[in-house]
């Protein structure tokens, strides 16, 4: 067990969990971020341009006074594509705690690495991530959220709604309305050192603010679930093409991090 008694019931009851362990060492954030700096530079090209996004404010057209690294919202499925962002995914200091939380079969859905730029990182609205991921079945994914810089609330860091998980899934037309309700707790920053972590439930409500420090923020989601889970598959073909990173359809396994493939799931 990685977790104790007290940090299950906590995550259990709370939805969430700063962990107390550094996961990352200071020479492998610094490998990361380097690994990142290049390829949003271009030196490196194995993550296909579909996976990069760019803050909104940059989609339509070229700002040749601004860095790239200044304009980069996210960058999506490292893990599949990249070695060193893979072995984070792999990491026993990670899946022992997601072991802890989900059991022993485990899949990586997808990965985001969150790069909130400087000056520029702007907000990301309260979500549950499970919803936003209708083609599961059960709903239930349990995400680590691992700081490459420090974040705080200047910055951008987490912040949650402790137990809301506890109320399912919420669509997203009755979002507000049920963020509104005083029955929910106040929502609660998460600041995290560079090399920690925490971990939030897939029901979790949870945003992070903008960016406007000359800091910046990166941080990778890894989002998880059990091999046993059901896949339904994505019709639209461009939605289909990111979550299945861009292979043929009826190609792509989902990546197993630990235990066994569960056949007919994911
Ligand atoms: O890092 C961020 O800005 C957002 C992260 C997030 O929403 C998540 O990990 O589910």
């Amino acid at each position: 067990m990685a977790l104790s008694a007290e940090q299950k019931a906590f995550f259990q009851e709370y939805g969430y969990l700063k962990y107390d362990k550094r996961v990352l060492s200071e020479n492998e954030i610094t490998a990361l971020q380097q690994r990142s700096e290049a390829i949003v530079a271009g030196r490196l090209n194995h993550l296909p341009p579909r996976f990069i996004q760019l803050e909104a404010k940059f989609r339509n057209g070229d700002d040749p006074n601004t860095e790239m690294l200044d304009k980069v919202r996210k960058m999506t499925q490292l893990c599949y594509f990249d070695d060193l962002f893979g072995a984070v995914a792999k990491k026993a200091a990670i899946v022992d705690v997601i072991e802890d939380l989900i059991g022993t079969n485990i899949k990586l859905y997808t990965d985001q690495l969150m790069m909130k730029p400087r000056f520029n990182g702007t907000v990301t609205d309260w979500h549950q991530d499970s919803v936003a991921w209708p083609m599961f079945a059960p709903q239930e994914h349990v995400s680590c959220w691992v700081a490459l810089d420090d974040a705080t609330v200047d910055n951008g860091c987490m912040t949650v709604i402790p137990g809301s998980h506890q109320w399912g899934p919420i669509s997203r037309e009755y979002r507000d309305v049920f963020l509104a309700n005083p029955l929910l707790a106040q929502p609660t920053p998460v600041e995290i050192k560079a090399g920690y972590c925490m971990f939030h439930h897939g029901l979790n409500f949870h945003r992070t603010g903008a960016n406007s420090t000359a800091s910046r923020r990166r941080g990778l989601a890894l989002h998880y679930i059990r091999a046993e889970t059901m896949y339904m598959g994505v019709a639209d073909e461009e939605a289909r093409l990111l979550t299945e990173c861009e292979k043929p359809r009826g190609e792509f396994r989902f990546m197993l991090i630990r235990g066994q493939e569960c056949p007919g799931r994911v």
